[in-house]
């Protein structure tokens, strides 16, 4: 008899998939080559976002919003929350014994650490914490990089193409803590079950739309959009006779925006500014790991002319115009930055 053949008792679920279950699966996967090593760097990143979660849950309640008096490397004002998610996220690496570099948002240089650790973790501790005040979701953004072979670690070993990545995800932090994580296998997604303390896998092998009538950007930045980038999102907003205008939806912190995005599908722009040719968000701890999980997840990140994970980042906190989500959605943008070339 099973739980499942007892009055009451048939939705009891006896059999969950916690995410060390998983990853332990996944590495059986590369049984030949796998050192463990990469098994325990993803469950020293998951006890970061267990702590980090901890520490945003409370964060009303003792008083941890506001200003840290600070400002980080590239000038945003530091949130309290900042400052400890960056240090929960820097102990947890070195603790970790298996991170030989490690790149913060909140740190202007990269972080060596001794040891003979294998990997490279770049990471926006908290992104979108400007929200943080507003009670709207924030998160933390990772990507992981194998060390180069024979390096003592240096910045080279993070001046890579994003597509060298090995795994990469994000936390959304809001109601609950939901994890969405990429290997190289696909995208998985997991949510933290608090009572347990265990994220559990919620959302497994996650697909984003081939298509979806959502647009989201900041059209408030629309003075300094290139033409291509106009032409396309006023495409959306006045169809061609007959088409029904996209919807927009905006919430200002990039991983609940892409969180949608890859849930519902449709697609997400922070369009470069048309004279520096610069974005805002940063290329390799925002645009590279949420490039590998829309590629993972079936979908495209462009910068409109080039493929976000070709691109080479010449110093760690280089930022880039970015468009990703359905593949039909970014393609349109493609046609037309295409139907632009050489004007
Ligand atoms: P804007 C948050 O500050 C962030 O870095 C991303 O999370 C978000 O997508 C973007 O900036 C929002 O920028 O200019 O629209 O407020």
């Amino acid at each position: 008899m099973t739980a499942a053949d007892i009055d009451g008792l048939e939705n009891i679920q006896t059999d969950i998939v916690t995410l060390t279950r998983f990853i332990l699966t996944e590495q059986g996967r590369y049984a030949t080559q796998a050192t463990g090593d990469f098994t325990l760097l993803l469950n020293s990143l998951q006890f970061a976002f267990k702590f980090i979660a901890h520490n945003i849950r409370r964060a009303t309640l003792v008083n941890l919003i506001g200003l840290a008096g600070a400002s980080n490397a590239t000038g945003d004002d530091q949130k309290k929350l900042d400052v400890i998610g960056d240090e929960i996220f820097i102990n947890a690496m070195k603790a970790s014994g298996k991170v030989k570099v490690l790149v913060s948002e909140e740190q202007e240089e990269i972080i060596v650490f001794e040891g003979d650790g294998k990997y490279c973790v770049v990471c926006d501790p908290i992104d979108g914490s400007s929200n943080l005040d507003a009670g709207v979701s924030v998160g933390t953004i990772f990507g992981v990089y194998k060390l180069q072979p024979g390096s003592t670690g240096t910045v080279e070993d993070v001046l890579r193409p994003g597509k060298e990545m090995v795994a990469a995800g994000y936390t959304m932090y809001g109601a609950s803590a939901n994890l969405v994580l990429t290997t190289g296998n696909g995208v998985n997604g997991f949510t933290l079950d608090t009572a347990l303390g265990e994220f559990i896998l919620t959302h497994p092998n996650m697909k984003i739309p081939k298509s979806r009538s959502i647009y989201s950007v900041n059209e408030g930045n629309m003075c300094y959009w290139d033409a291509p980038t106009r032409e396309y999102f006023e495409s959306l907003k006045f169809p061609k006779e007959g088409g029904k205008p996209y919807s927009a939806r905006y919430i200002g912190s990039m991983v609940a925006d892409m969180h949608r995005t890859i849930l519902y599908g449709g697609i997400f722009s922070y369009p470069a500014d048309s004279k520096s040719k610069n974005g805002k968000l940063r290329l390799l701890y925002e645009c590279f790991p949420m490039a590998m999980l829309i590629e993972q997840a079936g979908g495209l990140a462009t910068t409109g002319t080039e493929r976000i994970l070709d691109m080479v980042p010449s110093k760690i906190h280089d930022r880039s115009g970015i468009f990703l989500g359905s593949e039909l959605e970014v393609q349109k943008v493609l046609d037309i930055y295409k139907k632009h070339e050489g004007k």
